[in-house]
């Protein structure tokens, strides 16, 4: 693995990497000003290769994929972000809700996470979302469930008027084994006033996943980039998502989501050049030293980007995901219906060697 960087000072174009780059070797953590380096600088090939290292000396050459499955069991929202082309009023046209047994008709013996998030209902009482996932867990005993981001949390408990903990348990005790990381968009706050007022803040995200932590759920983060964040917000984001992995280690991934602007309100904001997405991906790598996977979200980023992001420090392709709409909606064009082959051949194509795992990371194959 050493020689990876054997002859980085000779070919590195960007003479602030090289002591970055010590770092690296040395298993030194990045502070901020390092981190506004790897964002600022042009020499891409070189901070690829220092992301890469620190993925290898986390997990070699694996990269881990899940033969999973997205549903949004509702799109009818009570509030409105101005970034999503997904919620709809009730009254909408496009406004839908799904029956439990269409639910549990899209569950096949195949899967082995189910993901599970969707609209903040005006109606639904919290115990039809518990009701969800004791079907979901009954029906599907040998799979996970990870389901709700933060925010539908902090929406059950106003509803419910239960603490954030009662609800977290409760959820637990329905059959949710883990949190998805939606939700933590950008945590500074005038962006956050800008994009998604008056969702969740950024602090009630960290304190519900701290909760969820010490009560033993795992859970990933996210962050939603490629809008009206600065890079400085970006380092932040990823500085409090690095305290808080810190006091607790309940965090598996941490996944970049690339704003799609098709349909929303924020549908102005010109495409950022791909040498972001890689700065992000790379820095996310580098920074959260404390994190076990930075994700691609390869529904976001295309599937010929997201291989591409093999080499910046990504260790997970996520997987199947068999039906999205969230972000289809906003105008993703990635394509949807891809099998566990194809996951495997991506991943092999790219040098690498593919891991199927579960909800948990725990390795269900390797194909070598
Ligand atoms: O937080 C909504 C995003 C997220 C748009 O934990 C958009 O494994 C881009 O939770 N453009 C929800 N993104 C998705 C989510 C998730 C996804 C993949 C893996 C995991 C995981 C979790 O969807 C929201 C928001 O940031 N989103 N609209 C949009 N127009």
């Amino acid at each position: 693995m050493e020689k990876l960087l054997d002859n980085f000072d000779k070919l590195c174009l960007d003479d602030n990497l090289i002591s970055i780059k010590e770092k690296i070797l040395n298993n030194k953590r990045l502070g901020f000003e390092e981190a506004e380096i790897i964002m600022n600088t042009r020499d891409l090939n070189s901070l690829g290769l220092l992301a890469k290292y620190k993925k290898f000396s986390k997990d070699g050459k694996k990269i881990y994929f899940v033969v999973n499955r997205h549903i949004n069991p509702t799109n009818i929202c009570a509030i409105s972000c101005k970034f999503c082309a997904f919620g709809q009023k009730k009254k909408s046209p496009d406004a839908y809700e799904m029956t439990i047994d269409h639910i549990l008709s899209l569950l096949d013996e195949e899967l082995k996470e189910i993901h599970i998030v969707g609209g903040l209902h005006p109606d639904w009482k919290f115990d039809k979302y518990l009701e969800i996932i004791r079907e979901v867990s009954n029906a599907m005993p040998s799979a996970h469930i990870k389901a709700f981001t933060a925010v539908e949390i902090d929406w059950f408990s106003q509803i419910s008027g239960f603490k954030v903990e009662k609800v977290i348990s409760d959820l637990m005790e329905a059959g949710v084994d883990a949190l998805p990381g939606g939700g933590a968009e950008v945590f500074a706050p005038e962006v956050r006033k800008k994009i998604c007022s008056p969702k969740t803040t950024g602090d009630s995200w960290l304190s519900i996943h701290r909760a969820a932590h010490k009560l033993g759920l795992p859970s990933n983060a996210t962050i939603l980039y490629g809008h009206l964040e600065s890079k400085y917000d970006v380092i932040d984001h990823l500085d409090k998502l690095r305290n808080l992995q810190d006091e607790t280690s309940g965090f598996f991934a941490f996944i970049p989501v690339l704003f799609q602007p098709f349909n929303t309100r924020l549908k102005h904001i010109k495409p950022f050049p791909f040498s972001y997405d890689l700065k992000v991906h790379s820095l996310a790598r580098l920074y959260l030293d404390n994190f076990p996977h930075i994700k691609a979200y390869w529904i976001t980023l295309g599937e010929k980007a997201a291989q591409v992001t093999f080499h910046y420090g990504v260790s997970d392709a996520d997987g199947t995901i068999i039906s999205e709409k969230i972000i289809h909606d906003a105008g993703a064009k990635s394509e949807i219906g891809h099998t566990r082959d194809f996951f495997v051949n991506m991943i092999k194509d790219s040098g690498y060697v593919p891991v199927e795992r579960d909800a948990l990371y725990n390795e269900l194959k390797i194909y070598d």
